[in-house]
């Protein structure tokens, strides 16, 4: 029971439990195309509307509209389906491997697809990523061996990782990719500080960071904001509302309080509220702040607007906390399921090439699963010596270490 003194608090419910009807029918959604394309060096207190709607491009029959339609080649818009499918077709092996004790835990991005795809799309190969675990998109774009992935999430000897992170916490030097951390929210201030350094070089690479609405609850998110707003750092500062932190829903982050995105109006920074499931509102979107923070017009915080489709890991079970049916009747649809459809309408695809293209790449899933299950899983295959977990930290090892290192006799 409440205590009394407490009657005026607030304590933030969910819209449905597990067993009840989901309806999202009073969810305040822009039209396709309602809202204008400002100029990227707009001042941002021109820019609150955008902050408060919700921009889109794709309506929910596959037609394009509006300013922020970003154009873009049939090809461009192929290759972004077939990486979102990539994405999911990998994802649910992956999940697979781990369900029969092949690997220790995995995390799918289902329904945020559109997000890594179209923004690693928007943006330049030297521009530095600095994502969460739910971006895996981002490197299959960027043309990340899958081979190399599945190693990383089985720790075999052929992980870059050297079996010491967890799956799903990729890094890929080559690729800009900064490795994830398991620490929520770090990656803000780092993406950040890497800007800030970027710009004080006169380099021409921006960064671009991901966090989940719930992490915004951490101080990381409103350090690195600070840092971003007074140095004009050119920086993408993106959070992915997918309504859910394992099973805290959005309002425990404050989203029933004010948009996410509004939180950039306080640091005096544009803050652009994204359908997250519209490939070409995300893709303009991202250009739009690219565009801004190459021209010195600093850093924008992009709120991504979407629905976590799936368990938050595998150790989730969301059906203890929402009804099962909630992703089926997400206003905004599937990414991609969407993009398909637009690219139907516009008579640039069909079912048939999509069937084709869904067995090509589950075809290469399973090739490149064969490879990486022949180097090893977390059962089988080598282990790397246990003197390696002294390496790759000190160029010169300090002398506690070379002690313990002794004691092991390794
Ligand atoms: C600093 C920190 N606090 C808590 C956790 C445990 N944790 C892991 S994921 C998660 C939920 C994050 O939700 P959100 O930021 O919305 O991202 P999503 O998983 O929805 O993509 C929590 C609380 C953690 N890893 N690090």
């Amino acid at each position: 029971m409440v205590p009394h003194s407490a009657k005026n608090l607030n304590v933030p419910a969910p819209r449905h439990r597990p067993g009840e009807k989901p309806e999202f029918d009073d969810l305040d959604i822009s039209n396709a195309g309602a809202l204008p394309r400002p100029h990227v060096m707009s001042d941002p207190k021109e820019l609150f509307p955008f902050a408060n709607g919700i921009i889109r491009v794709l309506n929910m029959k596959g037609q394009a509209h509006g300013e922020w339609d970003p154009k873009l080649d049939p090809e461009v818009l192929r290759q972004g389906l077939r990486d979102m499918l990539t994405t999911r077709i990998y994802d649910d092996r992956m999940q697979n491997m781990q369900r029969v004790g092949k690997m220790s835990f995995y995390m799918k991005s289902r329904g945020e697809e559109a997000v890594a795809v179209a923004q690693a799309m928007a943006l330049d190969k030297d521009d530095m990523l600095f994502p969460s675990y739910r971006q895996q998109g981002l490197l299959i774009s960027r043309g990340r061996d899958l081979l190399d992935m599945m190693n990383h999430c089985l720790s075999n000897a052929g992980d870059n990782c050297k079996g010491r992170q967890l799956p799903i916490m990729y890094t890929w030097k080559e690729g800009n990719f900064f490795s994830i951390s398991g620490n929520l929210g770090t990656q803000f201030c780092q993406a950040v500080g890497w800007a800030v350094a970027s710009s004080y070089k006169g380099e021409d690479a921006i960064a671009s960071t991901w966090i989940g609405e719930g992490t915004t609850a951490t101080a990381d998110f409103h350090h690195g904001m600070t840092f971003a707003a007074v140095y004009d750092a050119p920086v993408l500062l993106n959070v992915v509302n997918n309504q859910w932190a394992i099973s805290s829903f959005q309002g425990f982050a404050g989203g029933e309080k004010a948009t996410f995105a509004s939180r950039g109006i306080g640091y005096g920074m544009p803050g652009l509220r994204v359908d997250g499931n519209d490939f070409l509102a995300v893709y303009a979107v991202t250009k739009w702040a690219a565009e801004r923070a190459r021209n010195g017009g600093g850093p924008t915080l992009i709120e991504l607007f979407t629905y976590r489709a799936d368990a938050h890991s595998t150790s989730d079970d969301p059906t203890k906390y929402r009804p099962e049916d909630e992703a089926r009747v997400w206003p905004l649809g599937d990414p991609v399921e969407r993009l398909k459809g637009h690219l139907i309408e516009i008579g640039e695809w069909s079912e048939e090439r999509h069937t084709q293209a869904m067995a090509e790449i589950t075809s290469l899933v399973t090739q490149k699963y064969k490879q990486a299950e022949a180097l090893g899983t977390l059962n089988t295959g080598e282990r790397p010596p246990v003197s390696s977990m002294f390496e790759d930290v000190f160029e010169e090892m300090p002398d506690n270490l070379r002690r313990q290192r002794q004691q092991l006799g390794v």
